[in-house]
């Protein structure tokens, strides 16, 4: 429903008052006739990184008029004021569903409670926010970030078992300090660390760009190590351009990287990569099951992980073990790549 559109029909000057009210009945007749529309105001992290484009396509292709939905697209170029403005405006347009990826986990409870007293529903996707009530959203659809960097630590476990390493220094490079997705990869590696005695040489946020994660790997670089691990792909591309300009064979250092995009794979299968754990951004179909189960009166489900894999370099490593279950592991081909969606 553009309660949208007629809300700014509404608040019309005085003087055309009864012309308006009888345009918009008459246009009410007509919306009354077409398929209502319903309203969405997406506010979006930002553009930071291939899965973000990935993430944004994915709501843009799901959103649209011919499947019933006016979208509004805001993108808050990774600065949390500019979400909650997004978020404000959505609200004065009184949009039908409010739904956001919040950049960092804190600072959501004024704003959320202020959609709350709108009475809009707010769907989070992709990373959590940390609220005191958590009435304040209605659903949240993402990805076990901390199963994500389990995992990753649990094959490069087998990998430094296998290769009978005795010493492993690693370059950790962050994600956006105070993601959902930074806070479980960082918390995963730092009690891998501790576990298996690996030593951590550098930590530092690159906030989740290539620029950021290559001007840190510049500094860094003489400290010796053997593997970095970046918390995302754009990270990893930004990390290997450095140590490629340093050392042209790559220096024997490993890399485990997140997000498994198409390039991220492809450096995957080509040996750049090591390990690569899927993050998966189609989160459009997703948010989309929870709005029609709230347009039909159901209750959704408050929390739901999207499906993902560990995607290796070869068969360096077969499967990884977690709390005592074995997942596979996929080594990467083309037609994988092909077969896949993003
Ligand atoms: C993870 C997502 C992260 C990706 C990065 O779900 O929040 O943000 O791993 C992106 O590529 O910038």
């Amino acid at each position: 429903m553009k309660k949208r559109y007629i809300a700014g029909m509404m608040a019309g000057v005085a003087v055309i008052a009864i012309f308006t009210i009888c345009f918009t009945q008459g246009k009410k007749e007509n919306i009354k006739d077409e398929k209502e529309l319903i309203t969405i105001g997406f506010s979006q992290v930002g553009a930071e990184s291939d899965w973000r484009t990935a993430n944004s396509i994915s709501i843009k292709e799901t959103f649209t008029p011919e499947r019933g939905y006016d979208l509004i697209f805001e993108d808050a170029r990774q600065d949390q004021s500019n979400q909650i403005m997004a978020i404000r405006s959505f609200i004065q347009q009184d949009v039908d569903y409010i739904i956001f990826s919040p950049v960092v986990e804190d600072g959501w409870d004024t704003v959320l409670e202020e959609a709350k007293r709108a009475r809009i529903p707010v769907i989070v996707i992709d990373r959590m926010v940390n609220v005191k009530d958590d009435s304040l959203y209605t659903a949240w659809v993402g990805s076990d970030f901390y199963m994500q960097g389990e995992k990753a630590c649990a094959a490069l476990k087998a990998y430094v078992d296998a290769q009978e390493m005795e010493k492993v220094n690693i370059v950790h490079i962050q994600g956006t300090l105070g993601a959902t997705a930074q806070i479980a990869r960082t918390q995963a590696l730092t009690e891998a660390a501790s576990r298996y005695g690996w030593n951590i040489v550098a930590q530092e946020s690159g906030d989740y760009t290539e620029a950021g994660a290559y001007e840190i790997m510049n500094r860094v670089l003489n400290e010796y190590d053997d593997i970095d691990y970046c918390e995302n792909d754009n990270e990893t591309f930004g990390a290997l351009e450095a140590i490629k300009k340093k050392y042209s064979n790559g220096g024997g250092i490993k890399l485990i990287s997140f997000d498994a995009t198409e390039k991220g794979l492809r450096y995957t299968m080509n040996g750049n990569i090591m390990i690569n754990m899927e993050c998966n951004p189609m989160q459009g179909p997703e948010a989309e099951k929870i709005i029609k189960q709230l347009q039909d009166g159901k209750t959704p489900q408050k929390q739901a992980f999207v499906p993902e894999q560990i995607f290796v370099d070869g068969n360096v490593i077969t499967d990884v073990c977690v709390d005592g279950k074995t997942y596979d592991v996929q080594p990467v081909t083309e037609e994988l790549i092909e077969m896949r969606d993003y």
